[in-house]
């Protein structure tokens, strides 16, 4: 079984550093602007997953109404929108990712893609600007499930957002794989971390 997952969010919320988390245990500290998707499996109920894992630097260029973020949405199975608890501006965007995500024809039907809201960098308690009850309401508003963790210093936290996000899809939609229709989008960081390469789409 396979499923894409695309990670959203303005600058430096913790995008990689949750997708490295979560493919290597580590958390490396800085992470560079690397476009990659990244293939990660592993067996849940005796059966293999494979998550197709699409993180890409955040810039004016990804935001939400080129043709780029288009494209992420169709691809994807579903969304993991992240943004910093110590920074509102991040919080106040995530709003945004989800109507548009839900605006796009693809997500309309009876299998929507989950959206999984996750509020990173748990562990800066002290510069936190965006309380937990936020996070949570978002989420209740929008019907999306929702996650506070800290990339840096957990693990388990990272697990359980990516495999929540595996229960919550149907096994239709996981075995149903769309052409992702181009090429070379995949840049290897095998220098960084060793991992899986995804470059056969
Ligand atoms: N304290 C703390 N720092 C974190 C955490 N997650 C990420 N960081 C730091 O935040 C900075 C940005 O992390 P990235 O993972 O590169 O953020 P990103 O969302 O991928 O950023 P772009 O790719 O530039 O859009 C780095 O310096 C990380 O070390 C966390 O949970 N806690
Ligand atoms: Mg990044």
């Amino acid at each position: 079984m396979e499923a894409n997952i695309v990670v959203l969010g303005t600058e430096s919320v913790g995008k990689s550093a949750l997708t490295v988390r979560l493919l290597t245990r580590r958390f490396i500290g800085e992470y560079g602007d690397i476009e990659s998707i990244y293939s990660h499996s592993f067996i849940a109920d005796g059966r293999e997953i494979t998550l197709n894992i699409w993180d890409s630097p955040y810039s004016e260029d990804s935001s939400v109404e080129t043709s780029l973020f288009q494209k992420k949405v169709r691809w994807a199975d579903s969304f993991i929108l992240v943004y910093s608890i110590c920074d509102r501006a991040s919080f106040n965007s995530i709003s945004r990712f989800i109507q548009t995500i839900k605006s796009t024809k693809d997500y309309l039907g009876a299998d929507k893609p989950p959206i999984v809201i996750v509020g990173n960098k748990r562990d800066l308690h002290h510069r936190r600007t965006v309380l937990s009850e936020e996070g949570r309401l978002l989420a209740l508003n929008t019907d999306c499930h929702f996650y506070e963790v800290s990339a840096a210093e957990n693990y388990h936290s990272v697990l359980m957002v990516f495999h929540g996000l595996v229960d919550r899809m149907k096994d239709a939609k996981l075995t149903t794989k769309r052409p992702l229709g181009f090429k070379g989008i995949v840049k290897s960081m095998s220098a960084v971390f060793a991992r899986r390469r995804t470059d056969s789409f």
